[in-house]
């Protein structure tokens, strides 16, 4: 199969009141484990929460959000993909899917199950089999074309995040523009401009995640 094909071979299930499975793709870099940490730290008070990271050959991310302390441990799956992380979210997506009902069977009450995807290119979807919703995160460093150059994960994601707003004036990335770019692609699907290091808590987003989970389509 090709990297760049946007078949999904899996199709939705329903909930069924299980815990809302929340995909977080994006490029190598962009703050998708900065983001899952906050999300934790913000929402743990006020949802039963785990996790499951994707790395290539390492349990990196999982590993520094077990050193921050965001979650208990049994809470954070390491799923190691052992080949492009694309695949292990849209493909082949059996080892996330054992991780995710592995943590449902610990902890039988979850609300939310995030999952991080190994960082990869801009054509990276979650599979509807595997995520309910997904958020793609890209971060200004990137450059400010990226919304403009659209791809599956710009275009298609439930939330796009803009991440490290405080480094625009350093690259000298032009955030309304990419608003307006990403706007254009993206059919009215909200965009949110996200700084971890000015608001280590994500509130937006936080609050994004809220008013899904409140969403009668998902109860
Ligand atoms: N300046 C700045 N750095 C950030 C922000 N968010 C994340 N980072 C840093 O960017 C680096 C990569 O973040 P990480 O979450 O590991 O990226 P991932 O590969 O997408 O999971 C880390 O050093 C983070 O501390 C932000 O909003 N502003
Ligand atoms: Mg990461």
């Amino acid at each position: 199969m090709g990297a760049n094909h946007d078949h999904d071979p899996h199709t939705a299930g329903p909930r069924h009141g299980r815990a809302l499975r929340l995909g977080i793709g994006g490029p190598v870099g962009s703050g998708k484990t900065a983001l899952t940490a906050a999300l934790c730290r913000t929402l743990r008070e006020e949802l039963d929460l785990a996790v499951v990271t994707n790395d290539i050959y390492t349990t990196e991310d999982a590993d520094f959000l077990r050193r921050e302390a965001v979650l208990s441990d049994d809470r954070i799956t390491a799923v190691r993909t052992g080949c492009c992380p694309h695949t292990a979210i849209r493909d082949d997506i059996s080892a996330n899917l054992d991780a995710v009902e592995e943590l449902e069977a610990r902890h039988p009450h979850l609300d939310l199950v995030i999952v991080e995807s190994g960082g990869d290119n801009l054509t990276a979807l979650f599979s509807q089999g595997l995520a309910d919703r997904q958020i793609f995160v890209l971060d200004v460093a990137g450059g400010d074309d990226v919304p403009r150059k659209g791809g599956l994960g710009v275009a298609k994601a439930d939330l796009l995040v803009i991440n490290k707003t405080d480094l625009a004036p350093f690259v000298g990335s032009d955030l309304e523009l990419m608003e307006r770019d990403a706007a254009r692609v993206r059919d009215g699907k909200p965009v949110s401009l996200s700084s971890l290091r000015e608001r280590p808590g994500a509130p937006e987003v936080a609050d994004w995640v809220r008013t899904i989970l409140k969403a009668p389509a998902l109860a």
